[in-house]
């Protein structure tokens, strides 16, 4: 009684931290924070992102290690601007979890007859700190606040619990750790309504983090499984929950970073599917420091998955009033160009481009002018040598043409320099800015007024 009452004290302290932001639907999609293990589910027609929440160990015994002590709820109407709702569980406020034992890792949450209910693995207190359980919070609307089980699932031991309610109301826990698990669960959704059975079909190699989801009758059991190296995210397809499923290939290759966790789910929202997934972008030395991406996902006629190949830009229309981070681009010229973080002290700053090279250009995609009658441009820029600035919008229907050039003088601090445009821009654009003589230009942002 009296964790319990610790527990709700708890929440409402941490309930009360909400906060907007935009992102601009840029990879990383949460740019002021760690967060990992993402699973996207639709409730209410908003997309709501579970992620866990990696933290720089404040305990000697975890600083080479994952360390996550609660997790936050995101949500979002546009896959583009994200708002926190704050941490909706703690190990300081579930019953069960091992005090100071930082393990809350990836979860995942659905909706059943007016409930929310929360999965999540952690290690259990008592005599012998040792191995995960997961447990279950509940609560009454998606971001909570949501109340923690006393107990973990019983005859559960493992990690990265996954629930599928399937059409017909039958609900599976899936899980990994000694193997990948399945059980039927209960009505309540709080107990297993059959023995765990191990999943068959699957590769030899390393597995966990399963996310289970069903399309046109086929079940899709994809995975984050070791083929080489580090993790592959893969996929196998069955025509019963609880499997067998047949092997079926790569939804994301190996991170080329040396990333070695992946994690993710897939989701459909305003009828695209999506790839949550995980990578070190604000931790390049530090691969258990991770952030949420997303990219687009395709189904090929046969049902197969087309391979998803990461991106920087991300998902969704960027609004052309916003700083556009042109280090998050489409796409980049082969020689004389390249991204940086802008302040080695602080990663969560974000990045920067810079061209050194005469022609070097990048290109971002899907820049939305149709709000705004823009009349001019405005660069944060930094140029050792000076230099000029040719900026193009792309647009599918018109054709490319030049808005404007931007003439940078010699300076070694950052500067807003502003110029008009030739044209206002109209509708949704493809912008292209390219360095038009030889000398070396860093970029912020560019944003249009
Ligand atoms: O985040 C901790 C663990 O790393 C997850 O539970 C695994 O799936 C991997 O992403």
């Amino acid at each position: 009684m009296k964790n319990r009452l610790f527990a709700m004290r708890g929440i409402s302290c941490i309930f009360l931290s909400l906060f907007l932001f935009s992102a601009m639907g840029q990879n990383p999609i949460i740019k002021n924070q760690f967060t990992a293990d993402p699973t996207a589910r639709v409730f209410e027609g908003k997309m709501y992102l579970y992620t866990s929440h990696d933290i720089p160990s404040p305990i000697e015994r975890l600083k080479e290690w994952f360390c996550m002590e609660d997790y936050h709820v995101f949500s979002s109407n546009n896959l583009v601007d994200w708002q926190d709702h704050g941490v909706i569980v703690s190990q300081d406020n579930v019953p069960w979890v091992a005090p100071e034992s930082y393990s809350m890792w990836a979860p995942d949450c659905v909706y059943k007859e007016g409930k929310y209910y929360f999965y999540f693995p952690s290690t259990p207190g008592g005599e012998v700190m040792r191995g995960f359980g997961i447990g279950v919070a509940t609560s009454d609307t998606p971001y909570g606040p949501f109340t923690p089980e006393e107990n973990p699932i019983e005859g559960v031991s493992g990690i990265d619990p996954c629930v599928l309610i399937d059409s017909d109301g039958e609900s599976y826990l899936y899980w990994s750790g000694r193997g990948m698990s399945v059980a039927k669960l209960k009505d309540n959704m709080l107990e297993l309504d059959s023995e765990p059975i191990q999943i068959e079909g699957l590769p030899e190699g390393f597995k966990e983090g399963p996310f289970v989801f069903k399309r046109n009758d086929t079940y899709y059991y994809t995975f984050p499984w070791v083929r080489e190296e580090t993790e592959t995210l893969a996929y196998a397809t069955g025509d019963n929950p609880m499997g067998p499923f047949k092997f079926q290939g790569i939804i994301m290759e190996e991170s080329p970073a040396g990333c070695w966790t992946n994690h993710h789910s897939i989701v459909e929202y305003e009828n695209q599917w999506y790839l949550f997934y995980h990578h070190n972008d604000y931790s390049p030395d530090f691969d258990k420091n991770r952030s949420v991406r997303i990219d687009s996902l395709f189904f090929n006629l046969d049902g197969t998955i087309q391979q998803v190949i990461p991106t920087l830009r991300g998902v969704g229309n960027t609004p052309s009033i916003a700083q556009i981070q042109l280090d998050r681009y489409t796409d980049i010229s082969t020689s004389g160009a390249s991204i940086d973080y802008v302040n080695m002290e602080n990663l969560f700053d974000g990045w920067k481009l810079i061209f050194n090279e005469k022609d070097a250009w990048s290109s971002y995609n899907n820049v939305d002018f149709s709000k705004t009658k823009n009349k001019e441009i405005t660069a944060k820029v930094l140029s050792k040598t000076g230099g000029t600035l040719k900026i193009s919008i792309n647009n599918p229907n018109k054709g490319k043409s030049i808005v404007s050039e931007l003439n940078v003088p010699s300076n070694s601090n950052w500067q807003e320099i502003s110029v008009p445009l030739n044209k206002a821009p109209d509708g949704v654009n493809n912008i292209q800015v390219s360095l038009v003589n030889e000398g070396n230009l860093e970029i912020d942002w560019i944003t249009f007024k």
